[in-house]
């Protein structure tokens, strides 16, 4: 096998930082000996690391320096082009039974899986180093903080690693040296990024994933998806809390009242946006504050839904970021950022589609390739990315660092729909806001490897990364809403829905403060809403669209309930629950057939 992270020999000091915890050391060992690496590097965190890890990576081509003006201490990484997205179709889940894993995940046998894991993991690290990266995930003194280990034989993991969780000695003491302490084990390596040696396998028994094969993102920060979702659902489950594919946005008033929103959607829909929402001139004095842009863990406190973001920073999509798409992420990202798959300037800068300005007249695309304005292909991959500290974002939650998560008034639901589902409508109640959870649909994106602009059902945005049986997952959700006494509201957003001219009818990005604010003053219960099959839809008036260039049929059109369109949709919801073999709870069936009957009224 090629070589492709040789091995890198740190000075005394850097490096040598291992933890004390028995239970760690054994196991580093005991893939020590099965990866066989050239040398052991025990992460900490430290600056003086970092340091050298990047100055270590400029040298191997790992990395590419940004220009320092421009954007500064930032860098560019370029993935292989056969590794730049999440692939579902190895992403696997290894309970001891197929019914664990349920009918929306790839199951495989644990003892073979590992088997098969260890063989290609047999001597994979020869040359290169380890990198033993010990974080946290959560807040420092949450209760729902998890410690995870990730050993990696790639720099840029640990790099991405160092931004996007609270990296190094933070979890080590966090651990401590209880030998039974739970922590998550993660395995990657590169092996020789070969598509068909491409596994990403959970463990949720075991609390541990192995991932090799691949350098991207995705299915490498094994925080991210595989610990913070697939993993952390299942915990979650087991221990009584939620791990959920949503953002955290804090909603404050010009009088000073605050609400907090939680908001799922799929990969790529518009989730950093939303979290960074910078309200239009109309609504001067209100502010939005990001808590978190993907992930939020949540528990039950004095009947109330609480949520941290377990994350550290921001791993985005790039292309069509702009000042006029999203300033603060715009901001976030001009320093102190790890581009992946974007193009280079001339002048070392980064460019994208739908970057602000022109486009360069020449450059390096995403492939190493020169690029004009005139090449068929993309500069910047569609799934390109920036990994960036949350604390970049100017505005970042005052509360982001509370460990007892800040209260959620709303839920908010959202695909990427052309047609049948309105801009926003409320669920009557807890359980049906399940079932519009179950029951979401959108357009694939360019986030997965697979065909984009295809609607698939996509329940709570989670059909990826729930690491267990979808119909146990429904049941959570149900048993959650019995334990609330003040739940949040529940809602579906749809700011995709497209004219008879195929255009966008909605504005989007700062514009869909209008909806939040809707959103707010049902939660507020000054908010009007007119009853619909589909649930609590608010007239035109009920949004305030003053100083909105939006004309009277595109606002109707928006929040049409389009009869024929919605029989072909309880047709599919019908479909969806079917293909899942007889595991939906009898809860959610019932809220189908109401719906029907609603339609019939
Ligand atoms: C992500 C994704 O990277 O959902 O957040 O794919
Ligand atoms: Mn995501």
């Amino acid at each position: 096998m090629k070589n492709i992270a040789p091995a890198i020999f740190p000075p005394n000091g850097i490096g040598d930082t291992k933890p004390t915890n028995q239970a760690v050391l054994d196991w580093v060992h005991e893939i020590g000996k099965l990866t066989k690496p050239e040398n052991i590097f025990w992460c900490d965190g430290s600056e003086r690391e970092n340091e050298f890890l990047i100055a270590e990576s400029l040298k191997q081509n790992v990395l590419i320096k940004l220009n320092e003006k421009k954007v500064p201490r930032s860098y560019l990484h370029r993935s292989n082009p056969n590794d730049v997205a999440r692939v579902e179709k190895v992403t696997f889940i290894c309970t001891p039974t197929k019914e664990e894993a349920g009918p929306t995940n790839n199951w495989s046998e644990p003892a073979d899986t590992y088997s098969k894991l260890y063989g290609l993991l047999n001597g994979a690290m020869r040359g290169r180093t380890m990198f033993v990266v010990p974080y946290i995930m959560g807040p420092p003194d949450s209760p729902l903080t998890k410690v995870g280990f990730e050993i990696t034989d790639s720099k840029y993991v640990v790099l991405s690693m160092r931004i996007m969780t609270r990296m190094g000695k933070i979890a080590l003491k966090r651990l401590g040296n209880d030998p039974k302490a739970e922590w998550n084990r993660g395995v990657h390596s590169l092996l020789d990024v070969d598509p068909d040696r491409r596994f990403i396998c959970h463990f949720p028994q075991d609390n541990t994933i192995i991932s090799v094969g691949s350098g991207y993102g995705g299915n490498v920060l094994l925080s991210k998806k595989c610990l913070a979702l697939r993993i952390g659902s299942y915990l979650a489950r087991k221990q009584g809390w939620m791990a959920e594919h949503m953002l955290i946005l804090g909603v404050e008033s010009p009088e000073g009242k605050k609400h907090y929103v939680a908001a799922a959607f799929p990969s790529a829909c518009g989730k950093t946006n939303f979290a960074m929402l910078i309200p239009p001139a109309h609504f001067n004095g209100w502010k939005v504050t990001t808590v978190g842009d993907d992930i939020a863990w949540m528990e039950i406190r004095d009947g109330r839904l609480f949520a941290v973001n377990p994350e550290n920073g921001y791993f985005g999509v790039v292309p069509g970021t702009s000042y006029k798409s999203n300033p603060n992420a715009m901001k976030s990202i001009e320093h102190d950022t790890l581009y992946t798959n974007v193009a280079l300037t001339d002048d070392a800068d980064v460019w994208w589609e739908g970057k602000d300005g022109e486009p360069p007249k020449h450059a390096i695309d995403w492939r190493g390739n020169d690029w004009t304005p005139d090449s068929k292909e993309k500069a910047a991959h569609p799934n390109s990315r920036f990994a960036t500290p949350m604390r970049n974002n100017p505005a970042l939650d005052a509360a982001v660092e509370k460990g007892e998560g800040v209260p959620i008034s709303a839920i908010i639901f959202g695909g990427r729909r052309s047609d049948t589902v309105p801009l926003v409508y409320e669920a009557f109640d807890w359980n049906h806001g399940v079932y519009l959870g179950a029951t979401m649909a959108s357009e694939t994106t360019a986030a997965a490897t697979g065909a984009v602009g295809k609607v698939r059902r996509d329940p709570m945005a989670m059909l990826p990364f729930c690491g267990y049986n979808i119909g146990d997952y429904f049941r959570h959700w149900i048993d959650v809403g019995k334990r609330l006494t003040n739940p949040p509201l529940i809602f579906n957003v749809n700011w995709f829905r497209k004219g008879a001219n195929g255009k966008f009818l909605w504005p989007g990005f700062g514009e869909n403060m209008r909806v939040l604010k809707w959103v707010i003053d049902r939660c507020e219960r000054t908010g009007g809403a007119l009853k619909s099959p589909v649930g609590w839809l608010p007239s035109p008036h009920d949004l305030d669209l003053e100083e909105l260039d939006i004309d009277h049929k595109s606002v109707a059109d928006l929040l049409g309930i389009d009869h024929e369109e919605w029989q072909k949709e309880l047709a599919e919801h019908k479909t969806f629950f079917d293909s899942l073999g007889g595991v939906v709870p009898e809860e959610l069936l019932k809220q189908r057939e109401q719906l029907v009957a609603r339609f019939k009224q």
